[in-house]
């Protein structure tokens, strides 16, 4: 299912008036209403191949109907998305859950569709059938170097895939670790990863980027040999300078002052991506901005000022993704969600009075500071993301033109009830 401009702005005009006072109204108000739609037009939020259809926990799992189960089909949805909300213009693939059998072809569809390829993905935290050896006690950190040398070559061959679509970047999750103390010598591990990460990184094209994704715990629970940022960080800074650290917000522990992590990465240049989603308790992938919109807001608030003073390009320096799971809500309109929380809290940020949030932290005013950072979180900046997708050519409001024009029950009758999305 394709949809025009023309469909969606049909559905606009009913709203338009509405929108233009509201929009006029916050210009009135904040003399950087222009330049911040300027930079909310450009920035554009990956989608990942495996959110489009219902995930599900292991306890069960509950498909909707319609979900796509093809890789084009999972292009086609994500085309969806952003001919409704103009800023997610692009998939980032798994292997081998989506393996581009002819990525001529495949890259053309994508690219007739307006999507292009952002950062792979590998897998060694599953076997795979027909694989040679077994991933259980781990991929890179394997005692058996017969199974390191099989991730190693898995995550070359992503690369090979990666450039015939033409990505330039390789996100690395490893679930490797222990589940019990004594079960691991945690320097043999972490030397074994670190030269399997090297040879990966030698095989890296000259113009890519290879992210180091960290995590805690789950599915190990014990040890994580890639467990939190400063151990990605001592990877990403013995490999060199095309290796980041990636922060996925879910992958830390209850309360961890994720901003902080933030901050520090970008002063040392080594944030290399973002994994958006949103926790109460753990790793629960849930919608971005459904649990914690404060806590997002003072992320993406590290994240404009960090960047910044790096004078990096908000919109292309860093990869920025969403990596959640969809259990009771249909996927769509969940990655709606999560695009335009993503929106919200980056405008607010931008919102952000930073000359005087800098004087008055010079002058130890608490108070000031946060109401300086506050009074940026309360306002409303949904005008803008509204205009901005509005001149691009987008929805006033993505869900309601979703439901208005029945995505969902076409889907479901091209696709029939019972598809299955593979990954997850
Ligand atoms: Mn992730």
């Amino acid at each position: 299912m394709r949809l025009t401009t023309t469909d969606i702005l049909e559905c606009n005009e009913d709203q338009l008036k509405q929108h233009g006072r509201a929009f006029d109204f916050f210009s009135s108000l904040h003399l950087n209403a222009e330049a911040i739609v300027e930079k909310i037009m450009l920035f554009q939020v990956a989608i990942p191949s495996w959110a489009l259809g219902n995930g599900g926990t292991r306890f069960g799992r509950f498909p909707g109907g319609g979900e796509p189960s093809r890789l084009e089909q999972k292009i086609e949805d994500i085309a969806l998305l952003n001919t409704l909300n103009r800023s997610s213009n692009a998939i980032s693939l798994h292997i081998p859950w989506d393996i581009p059998e002819r990525p001529d072809e495949i890259k053309s569809f994508a690219a007739e569709l307006g999507i292009r390829f952002d950062a792979m993905n590998s897998n060694t935290f599953q076997d795979q059938p027909g694989q040679e050896f077994s991933y259980k006690y781990g991929s890179l950190q394997h005692t058996d170097k017969a199974v390191r040398n099989q991730a190693i070559e898995h995550n070359i061959e992503v690369i090979r895939y990666g450039q015939e679509l033409g990505s330039d970047s390789i996100t690395v999750w490893l679930s490797d670790g222990s589940c019990f103390p004594g079960q691991l010598n945690f320097r043999k591990a972490f030397s074994n990863v670190l030269s399997g990460l090297k040879e990966i990184y030698s095989a890296l094209p000259p113009d890519w980027k290879m992210f180091v994704e960290y995590k805690p715990y789950e599915p190990n629970f014990y040890s994580t040999t890639v467990g939190d940022w400063g151990q990605s960080f001592l990877y990403a800074n013995k490999l060199g300078p095309k290796a980041y650290t990636l922060v996925d917000l879910g992958h830390h522990l209850p309360n961890t002052n994720i901003e902080q992590i933030v901050s520090l990465l970008l002063m040392e240049r080594k944030l290399g991506g973002f994994h958006f989603n949103d926790s109460k308790y753990g790793d629960d992938d849930l919608t971005v901005g459904s649990i914690k919109p404060y806590q997002l807001f003072l992320i993406f608030n590290e994240l404009v000022e960090g960047m910044d003073a790096q004078k990096m390009d908000h919109a292309k320096d860093l990869a920025w993704m969403i990596d959640a799971s969809h259990n009771v809500k249909d996927p769509l309109e969940d990655l709606l969600q999560s695009v335009e929380a993503i929106l919200i809290s980056y405008a607010q940020a931008l919102l952000v009075d930073r000359r005087s949030l800098d004087e008055a932290q010079q002058e130890n005013d608490v108070v000031r500071s946060q109401e300086i950072l506050q009074s940026a979180f309360r306002t409303d900046v949904r005008p803008l993301i509204a205009e901005a997708s509005l001149r691009a050519g987008g929805a006033l409001k993505p869900i309601d033109v979703f439901r208005k024009l029945k995505v969902r029950e076409q889907l479901i009758k091209e696709r029939g009830r019972v598809s299955v999305a593979s990954g997850l």
